[in-house]
């Protein structure tokens, strides 16, 4: 077997990584921590900065080649990220656990408050507006001050007909719904992430806490990773006290 992690860290393409010859592969950590248990894929779609780990048996490749290949889901070009050499040793066979990590149960009745931010653009091709509540970045203006151990639920809605993703700097959280659903929240989505994709006209709701980094002068930032998007404005400030 062989663990990978995984980064697409691209400057704005949204990655499928899949083996060349379809097999089934194992999730076992997102961003930010492991799942509770393997998730297994045939693929695995990760936006810019998004992280995962897999495992990958080869028992059945000794002094053979394993592919890894992305498909670009934007453009749609593939290629080949990752070939494996596998000698006879990696294709030892070892057992996966079923269980990973246990995940602190969230309850929902101490969420505090829930914030909104909207996605949306105007300007043009040549010159691109973008906006997270109608504001484009400004360094000296802090958006949102956030207290430390309050339970939110960041309501994030993508307005655009273009895929976004929202990541938030010195905190991970918990993926809550996709379009109004817990269900919709993938089961490889099940534990801390800092980024989540939003495709076009999407919802996302995640919960944040903020455990840490207490002081009125010390901004952070969150932001859609793509990073033509930041460039144009999609990014705001928060602090924490
Ligand atoms: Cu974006």
């Amino acid at each position: 077997m062989l663990r990978l992690r995984i980064l697409n860290g691209s400057n704005g393409s949204l990655y499928n990584f899949s083996f060349s010859d379809g097999r089934v592969f194992s999730q076992i950590a997102t961003d930010n921590s492991f799942l509770e248990s393997p998730v297994e894929l045939t693929s695995l779609k990760l936006s810019p900065s998004e992280r995962a780990e897999i495992v990958v048996d080869l028992a059945n490749d000794a002094n053979g080649e394993v592919l890894l290949k992305v498909v670009e889901l934007i453009d749609n070009r593939s290629f080949i990220a990752l070939n494996i050499s596998v000698d006879s040793q990696a294709a030892l066979v070892s057992t996966l656990p079923s269980s990973l990590t246990t995940h602190e149960v969230i309850d929902i009745n101490q969420v505090v408050r829930t914030r909104n931010f909207t996605l949306e653009g105007s300007g043009n091709r040549g010159n691109p507006i973008l906006t997270i509540n109608n504001k484009a970045m400004l360094m000296s203006r802090i958006d949102v001050t956030l207290n430390v151990n309050e339970l939110e639920i960041w309501h994030i809605k993508n307005t655009m007909n273009l895929n976004h993703n929202f990541h938030i700097h010195a905190t991970h959280f918990r993926p809550y719904k996709r379009n109004g659903s817990t269900a919709k929240i993938l089961d490889n989505e099940q534990g801390y992430k800092d980024c989540i994709h939003l495709g076009p006209n999407e919802t996302v709701d995640i919960l944040v806490k903020m455990l840490d980094y207490t002081d009125a002068s010390g901004k952070y930032m969150y932001h859609c990773h793509y990073l033509e998007h930041e460039d144009a404005g999609m990014m705001g400030q928060f602090v924490v006290v």
